[in-house]
């Protein structure tokens, strides 16, 4: 198989509501990649509008995930941070994907069916194609792996799909061109550790999710000191005391989820904790999970406060990643329009 330079991509939408999950599943990791890796991370504003976003909040939320990424600890000097919609080659490489892609694999994505639920006809096409754009999205930039939260898995196998389709379909020409033996990577997902999935504080079999009604039900990146050990307090659980071994928390959602919490904010395993906190009562745990929560949150919440204090600083940073990524973009769609015949190029 062709090796491909080791590169990571990655994105949150700018809906709002950047919570516990979206961090401990997705930004933490951002954060550990950097180590390794070139990264580039995106706010994938344009994904955020295949539901309806009210334009002030768009642009407020597009700063605020900027913010989380820089106060996590991503470094936009070193590696490169940028709003999908500022580089357009991310529209172009959707379309020629959205006519490699087949209805069939797209009808079958699970989160298409959630989010549309019932009333399917009134879903926006973007919706229905969201798995062609975030497959541009990383073919793009010829991305080799990439880490987010276990919901997204699905969707990655679809980015391995429309990866190998290109490459079969135009294996001629990706070889005329000079390209080798395939044009796009088959990207690797990373979903890994102990919070691949973060569930709702109040029900433990539903994800932890940005659009759920209850905002107890998450842990939000901004939320203050007490109000994380309020939402933690008040954490669904059972009446049991956590078991002594991890097989003991099969059929507890509840406990499993507060375990792999705690696990992550600690940088440890399940396994640890249970050694840990085995035989305890929700009582005595509760408060030790918020000190860790608060501990580890509370300076994010801090800096974002502190960056967001200065949006143009903020734009700055976008567009000056959005520079730095066009770069990249422009150089794969100009193969892309040779592989794929379309006459002339800028
Ligand atoms: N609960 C979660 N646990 C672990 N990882 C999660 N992610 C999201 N929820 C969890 C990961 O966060 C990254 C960014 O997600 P996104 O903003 O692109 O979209 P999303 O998955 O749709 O986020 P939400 O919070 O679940 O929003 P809604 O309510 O709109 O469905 C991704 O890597 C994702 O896996």
């Amino acid at each position: 198989m062709k090796a491909f330079k080791p590169r990571v991509f990655s994105g949150v939408q700018p809906t709002g509501n950047l919570h516990l999950g979206n961090y401990l599943g997705a930004i933490a990791r951002f954060v550990e990649m950097q180590n390794s890796h070139d990264c580039i991370y995106c706010v994938v504003d344009m994904h955020a509008i295949t539901v309806w976003q009210d334009p002030k909040e768009l642009a407020r939320n597009t700063r605020e995930v900027t913010a989380a990424f820089i106060a996590a600890g991503i470094d936009p000097g070193k590696h490169i941070v940028f709003n999908q919609s500022q580089v357009h080659e991310h529209a172009e490489l959707a379309w020629v994907f959205n006519c490699v892609a087949r209805m069939g694999w797209l009808s079958r994505m699970t989160q298409f069916k959630e989010k549309a639920g019932k009333d399917r006809e009134n879903a926006s096409v973007g919706l229905f194609a969201y798995p062609s754009l975030m497959a541009a999205d990383i073919l793009l930039y010829l991305a080799t792996h990439v880490p987010v939260g276990d919901d997204q898995k699905q969707h990655l196998e679809l980015t391995r799909d429309i990866a190998q389709k290109f490459n079969n379909d135009f294996a001629e020409s990706i070889a005329a061109h000079g390209y080798g033996e395939a044009f796009f990577p088959e990207t690797e997902p990373l979903i890994q550790g102990p919070a691949t999935r973060v569930m709702s504080l109040r029900e433990g079999t539903k994800k932890m999710s940005k659009s759920d009604a209850s905002d107890y039900s998450r842990i939000n990146l901004t939320d203050d000191a007490d109000m994380i050990a309020l939402k933690l307090r008040k954490a669904k659980t059972d009446p049991e005391p956590l078991p002594s071994e991890i097989a003991g928390l099969k059929g507890r959602a509840e406990a499993d989820n507060l375990i792999g919490i705690y696990a992550a904010l600690a940088g440890t395993t399940k396994e640890a904790v249970i050694a840990e906190f085995g035989g305890s009562q929700f009582s005595a745990f509760k408060p030790k999970l918020a000190d860790l929560a608060v501990e580890r949150l509370a300076p994010i919440a801090g800096e974002m406060r502190r960056l967001l204090a200065d949006p143009a600083h903020i734009d700055a940073i976008l567009k000056d990643g959005a520079e730095r990524a066009s770069a990249i973009a422009a150089e794969t769609m100009k193969g892309v329009r040779e592989v794929v015949g379309f006459v002339g190029g800028r």
